[in-house]
């Protein structure tokens, strides 16, 4: 009698191969060893491979497909101790498999011969003084697994074992749409906290990477794509690998989704008038009292905005006070770039969905200031696109896009050129370091501030007396809009700093 000494992992592939193979072997144990060959096992498929790995690919030889030790009485000829296969060099639609075993209780001579042979294949003879062997170009497929069959006619036996099919990833992109971005990040919170077989030689740059299938997955895809960093678990890390790799140009598929007026809607709560230089606050709401949501397990969407309005880098999203969950139950992401888009995901780590309604984020930023560019009023708009949202089985949820009229941006009022007020002189201009301001005695304890071309506060100073001496020395060369600013009125001019 066999003793087994698998792991649960491994024997539910064997398990597999038992009601593959029922005809043939009646018990766990036989299968486990070997049964005579027969002729019409052999096949005369074509299947190419080279017996002999490169010194290079040895040094990756990382399994993560082992079957561990198998114990066994004395007597028995042929048995598998160890067997191990390991996946790597993804090519065009295929991948390289290393395999690599061990017979126990028997002498090997190295000049031994074994003959392989992969998904009922013409069988290749090797020397067992050639493991572990190189088998190339097998058929990357993310949904058959493999048989591999091990002969050793000298012994008249054999072992079969069967192993996940094995396909190629980019780490981060995990729904396979050829991007990464926000709506990957929903498939983590679908799979969080799984594991399965982690991926050899992993890494988490974006190029393509050979895996073992897991035992779990999504409609479309196979867990082992949310599996970023191919530690065998999903978890937070794998978002890390997904912000690593964000690709801010991705397409969206969530916007394909039809929703209407009749649906629960997503808005933002832009305030009809905002003033210019002031912080801005925009919640973020899904579904109302009316129209709420149900059974909701994530949302991933775009914002997009005004963004010369926006100071540059400004943008902030916060989660709290999320009606999805508390931080113990969400994954929130976002990813700002500089021309106008936020990505945003909510989505649930709790494998349960949840009903409601109520706020989703805020979004915070300051409103430039720069006078130049808003005048005296200026449209600012800010709304939510491409949404997708899915419940725990993955079902899409429909959601409305409300639009919203742009918020109207207002500079303080009687805003004019320094050069209308008396008795205040900004000079030279260009200037190199050194600004010479002068004010009339009425004017002390004005503010200077100077802004750039994105609207971003670079200098800001008190002018305590009527005579100034300003360092500009460390601002880099460019346009500039100096604002003076007194209680009574707010004046500008432009300054350039060149040298
Ligand atoms: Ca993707
Ligand atoms: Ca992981």
């Amino acid at each position: 009698m066999l003793k087994l000494n698998i792991n649960n992992l491994v024997r539910a592939y064997v398990f597999v191969f038992f009601v593959c193979a029922g005809q043939l072997f009646t018990s766990l144990v036989q299968a486990q060893i070997i049964a005579p060959i027969e002729e019409d096992d052999l096949t005369t498929d074509p299947f190419e491979w080279n017996n002999l790995p490169t010194e290079e690919n040895l040094l990756i030889l990382n399994p993560v497909f082992d079957l561990g030790d198998i114990e066994e009485e004395a007597g028995k000829e042929c048995a598998v101790k160890t067997f191990k296969v390991t996946p790597y060099n993804c090519g065009d639609g295929t991948v390289d498999i290393i395999l690599d075993f061990t017979i126990s209780n028997e002498e090997i001579l190295p000049n031994e011969s074994f003959s392989l042979r992969l998904n009922n294949s013409y069988p290749e003879t090797f020397t067992y003084a050639q493991l572990p062997v190189t088998l190339h170009e097998i058929l990357a497929n993310n949904k058959i697994s493999h048989r591999i069959e091990i002969f050793d006619e000298s012994k008249n036996c054999r072992s079969t074992f069967d192993i996940p099919a094995v396909g190629c990833l980019y780490p981060g992109d995990i729904n396979e749409d050829g991007f990464v971005n926000n709506e990957d990040i929903l498939y983590t919170g679908l799979a969080f906290g799984e594991s399965g077989i982690s991926r050899p030689n992993a890494t988490t740059n974006y190029e393509k990477q050979a895996a073992f299938n897991w035992n779990k997955s999504f409609l479309e895809q196979n867990y082992k794509f949310a599996d970023c960093n191919g530690d065998g678990t999903i978890n937070l890390q794998d978002v890390a690998v997904v912000d690593k790799n964000y690709q801010n140009n991705a397409q969206s598929i969530g916007s394909a989704v039809n929703a209407d007026e009749g649906n629960p809607a997503i808005y933002l709560g832009l305030e009809p008038y905002l003033e210019a230089g002031t912080p801005l606050n925009v919640p973020i709401y899904l579904g109302s009292e009316n129209l709420p949501l149900n059974d909701i397990y994530g949302i991933a969407f775009t914002v997009n905005y005004d963004f010369e309005l926006i100071v540059e880098n400004s943008i902030m999203v916060d989660f709290q006070d999320c009606w999805l969950g508390n931080s113990q139950d969400l994954i929130s992401y976002y990813k700002s770039d500089t021309f106008g888009k936020i990505d945003v995901v909510v989505v649930r780590k709790t494998h349960t969905n949840i009903s409601g309604f109520g706020s989703l984020a805020k979004i915070s930023a300051v409103l430039i200031e720069n006078v130049e560019k808003i005048g005296a009023e200026k449209n600012f708009k800010m709304g939510v696109s491409n949404v997708h949202a899915l419940s725990f089985d993955e079902t899409i949820i429909p959601v409305y896009q409300k639009e919203l009229d742009p918020s109207i941006v207002t500079t303080p009022t009687g805003l004019d050129n320094i050069a209308s007020l008396a008795g205040v002189s900004v000079y030279p201009n260009p200037v190199a370091s050194k600004l010479y301001v002068n004010i009339p005695a009425e004017m002390k304890n004005a503010q200077l501030v100077l802004y750039n071309l994105s609207g971003a506060k670079v200098f800001d100073y008190n002018l305590l007396k009527q005579n100034n001496e300003l360092n500009v020395a460390s601002l880099h060369q460019g346009v500039y809009t100096l604002v003076l600013r007194t209680p009574e009125k707010t004046t500008y001019q432009k300054l350039v700093i060149s040298r």
